[in-house]
């Protein structure tokens, strides 16, 4: 099963609205890569920006978070439908400072999945262990259960659209990436998760990314593993320059 590589920038809590724009001036001149999706997840603030300034050029525009709901009272969030009216096409589901700082919990991230496809947004669901459960022997056991409880409901067509992220936490930021053999390792382990969830065909088509430390001199080896689809990119998608190289070393 031929399945499109996805690299995407997580941009977390980076760039006012103009610092958005620049970036997206310089990486305009992007040579579309066929057979490669690449996102940008920005903050809710330079969404629009970001729309507008890639419209007609090969970079998708996703967000960081949403809520599940379709609207209400709840102060201070974002509904799918608010996103989707914006031309955002991808929205970041779990992220781990989401479920350690804001109260993520694997019900949440199950709610805000199934909205997400409900509003045909493509969620990037967000999994991984924390320092003690890798030391403890205990990730596998960890990633498969945030899979299955995230992916509870939803149809297998619905499934075989969905972007998983494996991201150790202590991979996180830290500069300490997870060697490209011991993610391969996991991230054969969540597609054969996946495979119990749903069937085999839904396993080989369900897009599973890298995410922790990744740079552009080391994605090349995480693109080489037969498991891993992609990378979710955080400090080193900051900058057109690095951002641009981590593409070229993604092919
Ligand atoms: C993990 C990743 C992006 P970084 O959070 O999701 O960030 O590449 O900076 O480790």
């Amino acid at each position: 099963m031929q399945r499109t590589p996805i690299i995407a920038g997580n941009w977390k809590m980076h760039k006012t609205t103009e610092e958005a724009r620049e970036f997206a001036h310089a990486v305009r001149s992007l040579t579309p890569k066929e057979n490669m999706d690449t996102v940008i997840c920005a903050p809710f603030t330079s969404l629009d920006a970001l729309v507008q300034e890639l419209e007609g050029y090969p970079i998708a525009v996703g967000a960081q978070n949403m809520h599940w709901e379709e609207s209400g009272a709840y102060t201070g969030e974002i509904s799918p439908g608010m996103l989707t009216s914006l031309g955002v096409q991808y929205v970041i589901i779990g992220h781990s400072e989401r479920r350690e700082y804001f109260a993520e919990t694997d019900e949440t991230v199950n709610r805000k999945a199934k909205a997400a496809f409900a509003h045909g947004l493509t969620p990037i669901v967000c999994v991984g262990e924390n320092v003690e459960q890798r030391e403890g022997g205990k990730t596998k056991e960890w990633v498969r259960e945030q899979v299955l409880r995230a992916v509870e409901g939803l149809s297998s067509e619905q499934a075989k659209q969905l972007v998983i992220a494996y991201e150790p936490i202590w991979a996180i930021g830290t500069g300490k990436s997870s060697s490209a053999e011991d993610a391969q390792d996991v991230i054969a382990f969540i597609r054969s998760t996946v495979e119990d969830g749903f069937d085999a065909q839904v396993a080989a088509q369900v897009r599973i990314q890298y995410g922790g430390s990744v740079k552009p001199d080391n994605i090349g080896t995480y693109m080489e593993q037969p498991d891993i689809d992609g990378a979710l990119v955080g400090g080193a998608s900051l900058t057109p320059e690095s951002f641009l190289k981590l593409l070229e070393g993604a092919r």
